[in-house]
């Protein structure tokens, strides 16, 4: 079974551990996001190879990032920068409404290059996974992402796009038309309906996305529904996975979740069905959890979501 690599940011993350306004001054927690190193540590889980490109500030957080990233078995490539880590504050305003406020401007991960990118590692994997944050954050990152693509595409490797739009870090438009080039070289796309609407916007409806997705040039389109689970169009042939019925505790990290979930069933050789239902299974691992990523579940624990109000002893 080859390895699955991915290039992105991780960023620090302040949490407020209660409801209410920021500007009070609530207690913080202390933990990692990031899209693109959420699906590296979920492959990992399940036992998956991952390698998680990057850049890391030269500091504790950047420690802390290799750390926890090692722990969870995933290999780092990643260079060491004087410039910050990037912050998000994940503000819980209500309880039900969180504020998320990024502080990612002239830090790490934002001067990640083409540099950056070893060409024997990408072109020596079984898939490359990218999403449209990366590009979001500057002309660097971008560059290194769209190199990191061309080497894939050259080599054979097939490459899976997870749109991910992040509207406070630019607008649909420019979006659109970074993303562009990227998808028509994508083997496969992970939208939701909006972001799917933000590459195909004449669509209507999951199918007639993922229709117009793959039109575009990628062989399969998979459009998350969130409580409705998910469409895929796959070399042609369509599917319908239903979601896990859970309770929704914090939905931050679901789709990331749902792309390591697939991921690592393409890595096994899984059939698309089997693929698609490890997903949904991992989605819900999520949004039943807090945190992005450390709710995610190892092999062991896939069966444990079929008794999903049952106390195991
Ligand atoms: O996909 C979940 C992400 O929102 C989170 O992990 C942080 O990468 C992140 C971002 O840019 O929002």
């Amino acid at each position: 079974q080859g390895y699955l690599v991915t290039v992105g940011e991780v960023l620090a993350v302040l949490a407020a551990t209660d409801t209410g306004p920021l500007a009070l001054g609530s207690d913080l927690r202390l933990g990692l996001a990031g899209a693109e190193s959420n699906v590296a540590v979920g492959v990992s889980r399940l036992g998956g190879a991952a390698t998680w490109i990057g850049r890391v500030s030269d500091d504790a957080l950047g420690d802390l990032i290799l750390r926890e990233l090692r722990a969870e078995g995933v290999t780092t490539v990643a260079a060491r920068d004087p410039a910050p880590t990037s912050l998000l504050l994940r503000e819980r305003r209500t309880a039900t409404h969180s504020r998320t406020h990024y502080y990612r401007t002239h830090t790490a991960g934002s001067r990640l290059s083409e540099e950056d990118i070893p060409e024997a590692l990408v072109a020596g994997s079984a898939a490359l996974h990218i999403t449209g944050i990366t590009p979001a954050l500057g002309e660097g990152p971008s560059r290194a992402v769209t190199r990191a693509v061309d080497i894939a595409v050259a080599s054979g490797v097939p490459v899976s796009l997870d749109i991910n739009y992040r509207s406070l870090l630019w607008g649909e438009a420019e979006a659109r038309c970074t993303l562009l080039p990227l998808l028509r070289r994508s083997d496969l796309v992970f939208a939701g309906p909006h972001e799917g609407r933000i590459m195909a916007p004449d669509a209507d409806g999951p199918e007639e996305l993922a229709r117009d997705i793959c039109d575009l040039g990628p062989a399969g389109a998979v459009i998350k529904l969130g409580a409705e689970g998910a469409y895929a169009l796959l070399d042609g042939r369509s599917y319908r996975q239903p979601a896990m019925p859970v309770t929704v505790h914090d939905s931050v990290g679901a789709g990331d979740a749902f792309a390591a979930g697939y991921l690592a069933g393409l890595l096994a050789g899984e059939p698309p069905e089997l693929r698609l239902r490890t997903a949904a299974l991992l989605g819900a691992f999520a949004v039943s959890t807090t945190g992005d990523w450390e709710g995610l579940p190892r092999c062991s624990e896939l069966g444990l979501l079929d008794h999903y109000d049952d106390i195991v002893r």
